[in-house]
């Protein structure tokens, strides 16, 4: 599945997956007006971001249908990530990816620590969904991971999953992790914009895709946040 992020990487020059978490002035607005902010934004962005990755945010505010009405319209623009923080026992995050795919996602991040995935992981990339698990946590303090992190890489190495999330202000690892997996899997870094990681670092050290979520959402001018982003990316990787 991770093929079809290429394609329309390559389609747009672009590594921009927009994180679609928060919106400008939606604080308690009515689900509809969130959806068509959602709906303005992905219009705008429809050249610029290759992927949209969706979590709880957006769904407690525009709920399931509200979800699978977005990635219903906007599937041939781009490739929808499913973020909703999966650590649970095998039998459940089973489910849950179903759940995913039926709604229609490409892809699904989930957690590695728990470990004992790899039935669930083969059985759901067999079906066509993209499987991507969280190496290394973009945000100061997240020591656990850093200690683990080359029993994680192995892991998701194991596993042999379409991508791994490092953040990207963590640069370092993603060199270190890009020399241990080769080209085969996918280095997808968050953390660009407001947690501090310059545009196009992260692809500077070897990562595949940035995640950005608020320095484009939150922005008055997305669309022209979002460009700002890609141009210093299509420098970088000579797009
Ligand atoms: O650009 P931001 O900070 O507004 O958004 C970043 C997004 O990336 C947001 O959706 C976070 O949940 C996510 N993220 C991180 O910021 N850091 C991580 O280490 C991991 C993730 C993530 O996507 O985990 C799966």
């Amino acid at each position: 599945m991770k093929n079809y992020l290429r394609k329309i990487a390559d389609e747009k020059r672009s590594r921009l997956i927009l994180a679609l978490d928060f919106l400008r002035e939606t604080g308690k607005a009515a689900p509809f007006l969130i959806y068509s902010r959602c709906r303005h934004l992905l219009d705008d962005l429809s050249d610029l971001a290759v992927g949209v990755k969706i979590g709880f945010p957006l769904l407690f505010s525009i709920g399931l249908e509200g979800l699978r009405n977005i990635i219903e319209e906007y599937r041939r623009d781009f490739y929808f990530i499913a973020d909703f923080k999966l650590s649970d026992i095998p039998y459940v995050v089973d489910h849950t990816l179903g759940e995913i795919r039926n709604l229609g996602f490409n892809g699904a991040i989930i957690q590695l620590f728990p470990t004992g995935y790899g039935g669930v992981v083969e059985k759901h990339r067999n079906e066509g969904l993209g499987v991507y698990g969280v190496v290394l946590m973009s945000h100061k303090g997240g020591r656990l991971f850093e200690n683990n992190f080359l029993v994680l890489l192995e892991y998701a190495r194991g596993l042999k999953l379409d991508g791994v999330i490092i953040g990207a202000t963590r640069g370092e690892y993603i060199s270190k992790a890009r020399r241990i997996l080769g080209e085969d899997i996918l280095i997808i870094s968050p953390g660009v914009g407001v947690q501090g990681a310059r545009e196009s670092s992260a692809l500077a050290s070897g990562a595949d895709f940035e995640i950005v979520g608020r320095s484009i959402t939150l922005s008055v001018k997305p669309k022209e946040q979002a460009k700002k982003i890609v141009e210093a990316q299509r420098k970088v990787m000579e797009l």
